[in-house]
């Protein structure tokens, strides 16, 4: 189990073109599309098509059953300089139908006219059911070798290398709906090991709604619009919803999470991932250890905040998405620790009187510490959307030998659901062989033909036992690294629909959640619950949901109760007294920056020398700078390299930014009138000492905690938004390449918390 050789050449063609400033000297700031520069002018010269991007990656050139034939990594994409029909021959148009004459009729002989529209009318598949809204990234895990005393997977072995496939997603929305909905997101991997495919299917939330599968469709039927006018898109804020989750407090403790910072993360690259379910590890020897996985990233955990999160809805739904595919192209590869609580596996399958069988409960990091077992480094783009992000196909039940899964009801019935949902969605069973999904250990499956069947059989015998093809395929034992299922001892029972006792327990861990929130994020909770309901028309349905809060915390309940005009009823059972966690909460840290974006107002009269060396700073520091200036194009001054403006003062907003540096202090741009851009004020504003889109977009940053700097002239911006100089997380200097350094700084722990007193005044 080597490093595969695709992996470190995309890697490192990625860190080429970030080096190689000559040749692409805005390698480093993402998002231009296409390998190279288009020219003005038409281009009609035949030529190979261009290659990818040199962040992308296609799935590896593998055959249908897993065989490394050699091929080279771009084998499947288009070929030859000219248009062709699907079956390779040339074209000389495709513009025109075949007419008898110009003005027709069109001829039913015209074949290319009908491929063309026939393909076209069958290029959509349906959606996923749930998640249908994702993105996704190609990478390369490592295992430590830690977790070698616990299981024999292969791929956990120190230093051994296996690439992977990542998807994150949100759970409600169709696949055109935004990004940053209230919501928890998927985050699923697919590893490609040498003993199989392992996909580690989770959440970025530890918990889940439901504690058995076959209640499912009725928590999706709840949270999806409603079957009349297909209202609300990707949201919770709704009846049904609060409806089902005020009916099934099993749900409460997810609820509370969705409700929290993690229902609205800033990125992809800053959140958690969890197994959820327990599962069970095997050794070489066969003795057995409970687990729960977690993905840590290496960012930390962080958020927007409600308000950026609605505003980016608007300005820019695919905003996950694009911060995940820039960084990666400006080289900020996103990295998770994978780590495993461990568990004695015990015949009452509990730890500490949690029952690991409960996926409505966590086991704190304190009590059980999270040991990390692996890196993994996300490195490259898909190549293509649909054949990679849309048809990977993730499915619990692809295991590999040394892990195992436990009785989690929830987990049985997904064992059954994902395999089945493939046959509709990707039209066959033979969704394995699609490219994204192949396995790179070698197949011999007996399953045979069905729709889209890739692979070329040979033989004439798939069957066991066989004579005629020599007896092959032959079964594998524990030495030739098959999957045996774990003998676990089964107690006797009787067959019921019941659930352990154990399962009755909604609210202590809900409890518990809460008791270990900073006073910033238990007011997010606040509101967050506040919103929701008040998008509730149905009385019956909020006051309801304020039962559930009670039996949580009295002020939680009696703040959202004030919120919606309501009495704050009493709890209906005591309330748990457990210790907080304090791994839960988001605040207290410090991590690294990279990746994170700056936006530079740039003043066209100030010290362009300043701002280009500032720039320079912000791109050395491994953060991504975007200038925003009156107009598009360059800034240039005498003996300064041209300084290229990404965003203008009509097209930027703050949201797209985690801090903002303030180069002086810019006049109103000639479109600062709200006739044009509404968001310069009324139309016909006289005008201001500063461009009214400059102190709008300082007062959002202001109020979201973001880090403000600024030199020059920068103070009187400042003080038109209404922003104290001397505040947190505002920095005021001299020299901009020490503001940067200084704001770089207050990056690192996400955000400027002390903007965000509790009612009490405190921050924490
Ligand atoms: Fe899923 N889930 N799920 N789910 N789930 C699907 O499979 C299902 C659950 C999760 O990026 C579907 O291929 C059932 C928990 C992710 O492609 C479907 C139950 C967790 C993704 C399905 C659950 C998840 C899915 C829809 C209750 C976290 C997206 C399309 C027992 C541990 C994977 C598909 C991707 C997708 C069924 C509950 C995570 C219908 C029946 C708990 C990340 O099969």
């Amino acid at each position: 189990m080597e490093t595969p050789g695709p992996l470190k050449r995309a890697a490192d063609a990625v860190i080429d073109a970030l080096t190689d400033e000559t040749s692409r000297p805005e390698a480093k700031v993402p998002g231009a599309p296409g390998a190279e520069p288009p020219p003005v002018a038409e281009p009609t010269e035949p030529r190979a098509p261009l290659p990818p991007s040199p962040d992308q990656r296609a799935p590896a050139p593998l055959s249908a059953t897993g065989r490394d034939g050699g091929a080279v990594d771009d084998v499947r994409a288009q070929n030859g300089g000219f248009l062709t029909t699907a079956n390779g021959t040339r074209l000389p148009d495709s513009d025109h139908s075949l007419k008898a004459g110009p003005r027709g009729p069109v001829l039913l002989q015209d074949h290319h006219l009908r491929e063309k529209i026939t393909h076209f009318d069958h290029e959509r598949i349906p959606e996923r059911v749930v998640h249908a809204r994702g993105a996704a990234a190609h990478g390369v895990f490592r295992g430590y070798g830690t977790a070698a005393g616990v299981s024999r997977a292969a791929f956990l072995a120190e230093g051994v290398e296996t690439p992977v496939f990542v998807r994150f997603s949100t759970v409600l929305g169709s696949r055109g709906s935004a990004d940053t909905v209230r919501d928890t997101r998927g985050f699923a991997t697919k590893f490609y090991t040498a003993e199989g495919v392992f996909d580690l299917v989770g959440n970025n939330i530890p918990v889940f709604f439901i504690q058995d599968a076959i209640k499912f469709p009725d928590v999706i039927h709840a949270g999806k619009p409603h079957p009349d006018r297909e209202i609300p898109q990707a949201q919770s804020a709704h009846d049904t919803f609060w409806d089902f989750v005020s009916l099934h407090t099993e749900a409460t403790h997810h609820t509370l999470w969705n409700m929290s910072d993690r229902g609205i993360p800033r990125s992809y690259r800053t959140m958690e991932g969890f197994g959820i379910h327990t599962f069970r590890l095997v050794d070489a020897g066969g003795a057995t250890t409970l687990v729960k996985f977690h993905w840590k990233p290496r960012l930390g955990v962080h958020s927007l905040v409600w308000e950026e999160a609605q505003l980016i809805a608007g300005t820019d739904p695919d905003f996950h998405r694009r911060d995940l595919a820039d960084a990666i192209e400006a080289g900020a590869f996103p990295q998770w620790e994978l780590g495993i609580q461990t568990f004695p596996d015990t015949a009452e399958q509990t730890f500490e009187g949690i029952d690991l069988l409960d996926p409505t409960k966590i086991v704190p990091e304190e009590l059980a510490p999270v040991q990390p077992i692996g890196l993994m480094t996300l490195n490259a783009n898909p190549t293509n959307f649909f054949a990679e992000t849309e048809q990977v196909a993730f499915h619990p039940g692809h295991l590999v030998p040394g892990i195992d899964v436990t009785d989690d009801p929830l987990l049985a019935g997904r064992l059954f659901s994902y395999l089945d949902t493939q046959i509709t969605r990707l039209g066959g069973p033979n969704f394995a062989q699609i490219p994204v999904n192949r396995t790179h250990a070698p197949v011999n499956d007996m399953l045979r033909d069905g729709f889209h069947q890739d692979a070329v059989h040979s033989g004439v015998a798939p069957y066991k036992p066989n004579s005629l093809d020599g007896g092959c395929p032959f079964f594998a034992g524990a030495g030739d690294h098959a999957f045996i299922e774990h003998p676990t001892p089964i107690a006797a029972a009787s067959k019921v629909r019941e659930a352990p006792a154990s399962f009755d327990d909604h609210f202590s861990q809900a409890r518990l959640f809460w008791l270990s929130m900073s006073a910033p994020e238990r007011e997010h909770i606040i509101a967050a619950y506040t919103f929701e309901l008040n998008k509730c028309y149905h009385q019956a349905v909020k006051e309801r949901a304020l039962l559930a809060l009670a039996n949580i915390d009295p002020y939680l309940c009696a703040q959202v109760a004030h919120g919606l005009g309501l009495p704050a009823p009493q709890a209906s059972e005591p309330l748990a007294d457990p210790a907080p966690s304090p791994a839960l909460s988001q605040l207290g840290q410090e991590w690294p920056t990279e990746g994170r974006v700056i936006g530079i107002v740039a003043d066209p009269a100030g010290d362009l020398a300043q701002l280009a060396a500032v720039r320079r700073a912000v791109l050395d520091a491994g953060l991504v700078p975007l200038v925003i200036a009156p107009t598009g194009g360059e800034l240039t001054a005498e003996g300064v390299d041209p300084v290229p403006v990404r965003r203008t003062f009509a097209t930027a907003r703050s949201t797209e930014f985690d801090a903002v540096l303030l180069a002086g202090t810019p006049a109103p741009g000639l479109d600062a009138d709200g006739g044009r851009d509404a968001k310069a004020g009324a139309p016909g504003n006289p005008g201001a000492p500063v461009d009214p889109r400059i102190t709008l977009l300082l007062a959002e940053a202001w109020r979201h905690a973001k880090a403000i700097g600024g030199w020059g002239t920068a103070e009187q911006a400042l003080t038109a938004a209404g922003i104290p100089a001397g505040a947190p997380g505002i920095v005021l200097g001299g020299v901009g390449e020490e503001v940067v350094d200084r704001v770089v700084g207050l990056l690192a722990a996400h955000r400027v918390w002390d903007r965000f007193p509790g009612p009490s005044g405190s921050a924490r």
